[in-house]
């Protein structure tokens, strides 16, 4: 009786603690900067100039990041600049250093603040030990390019229930990078889904994938691997991502299996669902 007690103790200890660094995890951001919704990654100085890295969250994950950058001169922010950015991984392992970039876009100025810039970078992996990333950021605003390195964190986007990157080698030998853009908060129902697709050419290039088909089969795998209604394949929009729709019939966690086929309807990565295949080895995973 007493050692039941005891665990009965441990158990609600536990849960206490469960539900504490729940909270933690959901307080709100730090105040943004003013008139933007933003907070500060980084910062760097370039003799008068500043660089400012900004993300929604304050925080870098693996996968899908859309990050803002602004260019100050003399405190205030310029608006007549061009941007390019390069991000770069520098791993050592047992004492050679090898350097890989990741998927990313053009930076190109917001429509709200032609002094606000934004692109996307698809982080492949975490900061960690075995790697540090940084971003090589050029601007010139006449006079010439001007190079800025910045080092930034990347956070880990796996849990055992949430994963929004994955990457896959195609039977055409081909490795496929995908990160899910939305849903980014999903709900019951049909959700809007956008993914980007890219391909790896080598250390340094990884462009977009055109013309592709992504096949979309949300599974529930607590409770008998049940599918939902709403599921809309994904076919590529003009903004170079895939769009399509996910179903979640029910609250908890789901697997979205996906299979990438090319434009004749080849399946190159990704399996389909069946009575015996609970999953695509090409999958994301949500849990709300
Ligand atoms: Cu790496």
């Amino acid at each position: 009786m007493k050692l039941l007690t005891r665990s009965l103790l441990l158990l609600f200890a536990l849960a206490a603690f469960s539900s504490c660094k729940k909270e933690e995890a959901e307080e709100p951001a730090p105040p943004a900067p003013a008139g933007t919704d933003l907070q500060l990654l980084q910062s760097a100085t370039d003799g008068s100039y500043t660089l400012e890295l900004y993300s929604k969250t304050g925080q870098l994950r693996v996968g899908h990041n859309t990050i803002f950058v602004r260019l100050k001169h003399g405190g205030s922010a310029v608006s007549n600049a061009s941007l390019s950015w390069m991000p770069m991984m520098t791993m050592t392992m047992g004492g050679s250093t090898h350097q890989h970039s990741c998927p990313y876009s053009a930076i190109t100025s917001t429509s709200s603040d032609p002094s606000l810039f934004q692109g996307d970078v698809v982080f492949n992996m975490a900061s960690g030990p075995m790697g540090q990333w940084e971003m090589t950021v050029t601007h010139d605003t006449g006079s010439g390019p001007h190079e800025v390195v910045m080092s930034v964190n990347v956070l880990a986007s796996d849990s055992d229930f949430k994963k929004r990157y994955t990457s896959s080698i195609g039977t055409d030998g081909v490795t496929y990078l995908l990160a899910m853009v939305e849903p980014s908060n999903p709900d019951q129902g049909a959700n809007d889904m956008i993914v980007g697709l890219y391909k790896r050419v080598n250390d340094t290039e990884f462009p977009v994938v055109d013309g592709y088909i992504i096949r979309v089969d949300s599974r529930m795998p607590g409770m008998g691997n049940h599918t939902a209604p709403g599921n809309v394949d994904l076919t590529q929009g003009a903004d170079g991502f895939y769009h399509g729709q996910v179903g979640f019939s029910m609250t908890g966690y789901w697997k979205i299996n996906l299979i990438v086929e090319d434009g004749s309807g080849t399946a190159l990565c990704g399996e389909a669902i069946t009575e015996t295949n609970l999953e695509s080895s090409v999958h994301f995973k949500v849990s709300f």
